[in-house]
């Protein structure tokens, strides 16, 4: 079915949702990144230990693609990245340009990601993010440090600043998202065909327990759903468990992790 919209060709098939997870070490950036994904704001300050997903749809190509996104929070265990791998296809692993250590844990994530989800015509799609580009008298990793990661490891790299650049971020999200759909598996026929079958289900089974029931086979134990919408720009909350076990952060600080809120931005 297609749609003119403002001269532009709409295809309106609803595609298999994508599903992505920021991480990273903390104060590197990840909700500021997140908050510019999903809004055109800066905000500045922001809860550091609020972990939440967000449902996002983009315009890519003329087809509306859904998106889930969630903002990580605390120390990054292997339990957690368990559960981001179990959970996600996209992952933007984020350091901060003003902070060596979060270079290194951002190479020791990216590296484990791989190690359990190979990369591949159907493995995970992962960005290297380099973040406070603008605050180029703190800088600690040069860029070019951060495009050779991410080509020793087959990953995308962007180097933004959230406090200035919406532009660049938006360039980030709209090639992470079209790099997870042009991987062989999600072919547009069968990302529409999952989306067909996604949204006949969900219609049949709207209702708060089926999705708790969801995320819990898909592997989210400890996730909590607070809130359940379609309405952007929140969609849901998680709630991770914080035993941990071994600790893949370089400075083993003990964060809290994850408050749950559904603070719109
Ligand atoms: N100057 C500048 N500050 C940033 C940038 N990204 C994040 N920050 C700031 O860095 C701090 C930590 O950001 P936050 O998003 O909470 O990091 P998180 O712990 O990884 O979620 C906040 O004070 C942000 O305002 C950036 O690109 N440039
Ligand atoms: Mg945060």
């Amino acid at each position: 079915m297609k749609k003119r919209r403002n001269g532009v060709h709409v295809h309106h098939h609803t595609l298999k949702t994508i599903r992505a997870v920021v991480v990273g070490k903390d104060g590197v950036g990840k909700s500021a990144l997140t908050v510019r994904f999903l809004t055109k704001r800066f905000i500045g300050e922001y809860d550091r230990t609020l972990e939440a997903t967000y449902r996002h749809h983009l315009l890519v190509d003329g087809q509306f693609v859904p998106l889930d996104i969630m903002d990580t929070a605390g120390k990054n265990s292997t339990e957690k990245m368990q559960l981001c791998m179990s959970f996600a296809e996209l992952f933007f692993v984020v350091f901060s340009t003003t902070d060596r250590t979060s270079f290194e844990e951002a190479s020791l994530l990216a590296r484990y990601i791989i190690q359990g989800k190979p990369l591949g015509p159907t493995g995970p799609t992962i960005m290297i993010v380099g973040t406070k580009a603008d605050l180029e008298f703190a800088r600690e990793v040069e860029e070019q440090e951060g495009r050779l990661l991410a080509e020793e490891l087959s990953c995308g790299f962007y180097q933004v600043s959230n406090a200035e650049g919406y532009l660049e971020t938006q360039e980030l999200l709209f090639d992470s998202v079209k790099r997870c759909l042009d991987k062989g598996k999600s072919s547009a026929l069968t990302r529409v065909r999952e989306g067909i079958v996604e949204t006949a289900k969900s219609f049949r089974k709207r209702s708060l327990g089926h999705e708790v029931a969801k995320s819990q086979r898909e592997g989210l134990q400890g996730t909590r759903l607070r809130s359940f919408s379609d309405v952007d720009p929140i969609h849901e909350a998680s709630k991770v468990k914080s035993s941990s076990q071994e600790d893949l952060s370089q400075d083993g600080e003990n964060h809290r992790n994850s408050v749950v809120s559904t603070a719109s931005f």
